[in-house]
């Protein structure tokens, strides 16, 4: 059977541009896989706001690799595991690719901030780099350790992040492609693409980006493509804040309503749940093998 990373390098060279989706759970990457996304991402910010916990390597390996084998069990759809900062250095790495391979990603992104790291979008926050070298050494690292050479390495810059500027992003992206990543992710928190364009267009090396366009979501597909040399795009947490916009209005109705009876009309039925849930194969092996 083929591999997760080679249907995903596939869909990237079919497509140009793969469309991946944040999850948090085997149901939101269940309605990611329905809707016509090409991937889901593993998000750390999400499982972490899952757990009412902030996005600063609290969560700890085990639980989001269980959440990435859970996820990967109910879903076809080729997954990009967010590993932080790779839980630890090189050593951690080693053994972070081969569970998280062993799970079921296609595809893992380690960043090169330090250990514990604070999430990237956070006004005023600490934002740490590694050394070039020593970050060079985890993506050399991850590269050795994977097993199937279509799983994909992705190193992440978070250079823009710390305020560090173009030419520090591009000299650490340029470092992490020599250390064998397939691809760049390079994250940037202003609220217009143009860091983004600017690294883009300044980017001369042959591995393709990967951009996560939260912050200046005017960076619509036909921008991104239009542009060029990125080949995938992160909506990085579009499944907490849809879900979490969803229960503050339906709670908030209740509360006012005194009662669930305006709201039904508004949710869906429990009969979609079900569906989800593949019930009809819960009552078919039933009648088939309860005697
Ligand atoms: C995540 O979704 O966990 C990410 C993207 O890493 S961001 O939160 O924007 O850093
Ligand atoms: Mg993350």
């Amino acid at each position: 059977m083929k591999s997760q990373g080679k249907a995903l390098r596939e869909q990237m060279a079919r497509a140009g541009l793969v469309r991946i989706m944040a999850t948090h759970s085997p149901l939101s990457a269940r309605l990611a896989e329905e809707a016509g996304f090409d991937g889901l991402w593993a998000s750390g910010f999400e499982l972490s706001a899952l757990y009412g916990l902030a996005d600063v390597s609290l969560i700890s390996m085990t639980q989001h690799l269980d959440m990435v084998r859970a996820i990967a069990e109910q879903s076809r759809l080729p997954l990009v595991a967010d590993l932080d900062t790779g839980f630890g250095n090189a050593v951690n790495v080693i053994h972070a690719v081969a569970q998280y391979e062993r799970a079921g990603a296609a595809a893992v992104v380690i960043e090169d901030k330090t250990f514990p790291k604070v999430t990237s979008l956070a006004a005023d926050a600490r934002q740490e780099l590694l050394r070039i070298a020593e970050f060079q050494g985890k993506i050399e690292a991850a590269v050795a350790a994977r097993r199937d050479p279509d799983f994909l390495i992705i190193a992440r810059t978070e250079a823009l992040i710390a305020g560090l500027g173009e030419a520090e992003a591009l000299k650490r992206a340029a470092a992490y492609a020599e250390a064998g990543a397939d691809l760049i992710l390079v994250h940037s928190k202003q609220n217009t693409p143009d860091e983004i364009e600017n690294f883009v267009k300044a980017w001369t090396g042959t591995r393709p980006i990967a951009i996560v366009p939260t912050a200046y979501p005017q960076l619509t597909e036909t921008r991104i493509r239009a542009r060029g040399k990125i080949a995938m795009v992160i909506y990085g947490n579009h499944a907490i804040r849809a879900a979490v916009t969803a229960m503050q209005d339906i709670f908030a109705r209740i509360i006012a309503d005194g009662g669930i009876h305006n709201v039904d009309k508004d949710i869906v039925p429990v009969d979609e749940i079900f569906r989800l849930q593949r019930m009809d194969e819960i009552k078919t092996a039933e009648r088939k093998y309860l005697r």
